[in-house]
């Protein structure tokens, strides 16, 4: 059960064209249904005045994260075009903090921390000044993908020392080998992160 207030953020990993719409370039299996739980988060989270931010994977044309580049990914997510745009059914108020990781090819998934493409250092990206400056030790995550960036998110929500809450029927996973999302789920737990049914809440 969550209590949304002013200590809590609720983080919104990765709700993008590429990844939630079915012509995207990475579609996520099942992301379509959890868009309208999404919301419900959203709309709770503001009535408990909690802190609401929103992260995009945001890579440029060119990267080591993309098959053609050597890396795992087909291009997806990319800088200014349709499929980085977050899903027009998300409901994303105008001037929601907005967390773009990658911006300057940077790599990674948590929308913590990105490594840094020339000296593969670990950078931190603003959301943790952001949580610190409005006061939160909480923060729930739902989106995308559960085994990609909400796994590795909320990893690192732990190692920075928040509570930590992901909500299982507000995300989806890429299942690059079938159960992926279901062990990540059990690592999470695992490291001390609860698992809940936003639902139910
Ligand atoms: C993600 C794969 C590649 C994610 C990002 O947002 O989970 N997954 N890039
Ligand atoms: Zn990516």
């Amino acid at each position: 059960m969550i209590r949304y207030g002013p200590g809590v953020a609720l983080v919104v990993v990765d709700m993008q064209n590429d990844f939630a719409d079915p012509r995207g370039s990475l579609h996520v299996a099942g992301a379509e249904a959890i868009v309208p739980v999404v919301n419900r988060q959203i709309a709770l989270a503001r009535a408990g005045r909690a802190l609401v931010v929103f992260s995009q994977d945001w890579h440029p044309r060119h990267t080591p994260h993309f098959a053609k580049d050597g890396g795992p990914w087909p291009v997806h997510c990319v800088a200014d075009t349709w499929g980085a745009e977050l899903h027009p059914a998300l409901d994303c108020p105008p001037g929601s903090p907005l967390i773009r990781k990658g911006t300057n090819g940077e790599d990674g998934y948590s929308a913590f921390s990105m490594r840094d493409a020339d000296t593969g250092e670990t950078v931190p990206t603003p959301l943790e000044m952001l949580l610190h400056e409005a006061g939160v030790d909480t923060v729930v995550v739902v989106g995308l993908a559960t085994d990609y960036c909400v796994r590795y998110t909320a990893l690192d929500g732990i190692r920075l020392g928040h509570r930590v809450t992901v909500l299982t029927d507000g995300v989806a996973a890429v299942d690059v080998n079938p159960g992926d999302g279901e062990r990540a789920l059990g690592e999470l737990r695992a490291a001390g992160v609860a698992l809940a049914d936003g639902q139910a809440s």
